[in-house]
C-alpha cells in the first residue's frame, strides 16, 4: 500500500498517494505561450500564461526526482484537418484559423513547431504525450486507457488555459472517477478573472470537482517521501 500524503489545499487536506498519482500538464504549447501561434491569433496577450512556466519547472523537476508519472498532454489536429470539428475551425474571429500558416508553422496542427510543447517543459523518455482534438484530455484520446493501465486514481492538473482545457479535463476526469488536484499556480490563463474563477469553481461546493493547492505544499511533501529520513 503506497503511503499517503496530506498536500494543503482547498476545501480541504488532499490525501496524495504518489504510487497512484499522475502529474499532467495540460496543453503548454508554443501556440498557446508564445507570439505568432493560436492563443495570440484568437486575440489574447500571451505573457499572461508564462507566469506558470517556472512553477510547472520546479514541480516537474521534483516530481520526475521522486519518479512519479508524468504525461504531457498537446491540443490540435491532424494536417488534413479531418478531425476539426467545422464548428471549431468557424469560431472565433482571428485573421489566422486553425490550419492557416502562422509565424511557428500551421496553427494548432500536429507536427508543427508551434503545436510542440515549450522546450522549458519538453518531455522526456518515457513520459506520455496525449495529442487531443478536444479541450479535455479525455475526449477522443487513450488518457483513460493508459491511466487505468498505470494504475492511476488521482490526478495533479497544471497547465493552460485554467478555464478552458484545464477545467474541462477536470471536470471530465471527475466523471471518470479520478481525484483531481489543480495546482493553482502552475495554471494560467489570458484573464486573470476567469483564472481565479476556474479554480473557485473546482473547488467550492465541498470539492464539486476537486481540489485547488499550489506547488510548495506539493512538492514539500514528495521531498518528504524521496527522503529516506523523513
Ligand atoms: N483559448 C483558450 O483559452 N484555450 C484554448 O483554446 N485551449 C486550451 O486551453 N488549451
Amino acid at each position: 500500500m503506497d503511503n499517503m500524503l496530506p498536500v494543503s489545499a482547498a476545501p480541504s487536506a488532499f490525501a496524495l498517494r504518489p504510487a497512484q498519482s499522475a502529474l499532467v500538464i495540460i496543453d503548454m504549447q508554443r501556440d498557446f505561450l508564445e507570439p505568432g501561434g493560436f492563443g495570440a491569433a484568437l486575440g489574447n496577450d500571451v505573457s499572461q500564461l508564462r507566469r506558470a512556466i517556472a512553477p510547472n519547472q520546479r514541480l516537474l523537476a521534483a516530481w520526475r526526482a521522486a519518479g512519479l508519472t508524468v504525461i504531457h498532454t498537446r491540443e490540435g489536429h491532424r494536417p488534413d484537418l479531418a478531425d476539426l470539428p467545422p464548428a471549431k475551425h468557424r469560431r472565433g474571429d482571428a485573421p489566422l484559423k486553425i490550419g492557416d500558416a502562422g509565424p511557428m508553422g500551421r496553427i494548432l496542427v500536429r507536427g508543427e513547431a508551434g503545436h510542440d510543447i515549450i522546450a522549458e517543459l519538453y518531455p522526456i523518455a518515457g513520459e506520455p504525450v496525449i495529442d487531443k482534438p478536444g479541450k479535455g484530455a479525455f475526449f477522443a484520446t487513450d488518457l483513460h486507457a493508459i491511466l487505468q493501465n498505470l494504475g492511476i486514481a488521482q490526478l495533479v492538473v497544471t497547465g493552460v488555459t485554467t478555464e478552458v482545457c484545464v477545467n474541462t479535463t477536470i471536470r471530465e476526469a471527475n466523471d471518470r472517477g479520478y481525484d483531481c488536484l489543480a495546482v493553482a499556480d502552475c495554471c494560467a490563463s489570458y484573464f486573470p478573472e476567469f483564472h481565479e474563477a476556474g479554480l473557485r469553481m473546482i473547488s467550492a461546493q465541498g470539492g464539486i470537482f476537486g481540489w485547488v493547492g499550489n506547488s510548495a505544499a506539493i512538492i514539500e511533501a514528495i521531498s518528504q517521501r524521496s527522503d529516506p529520513d523523513a
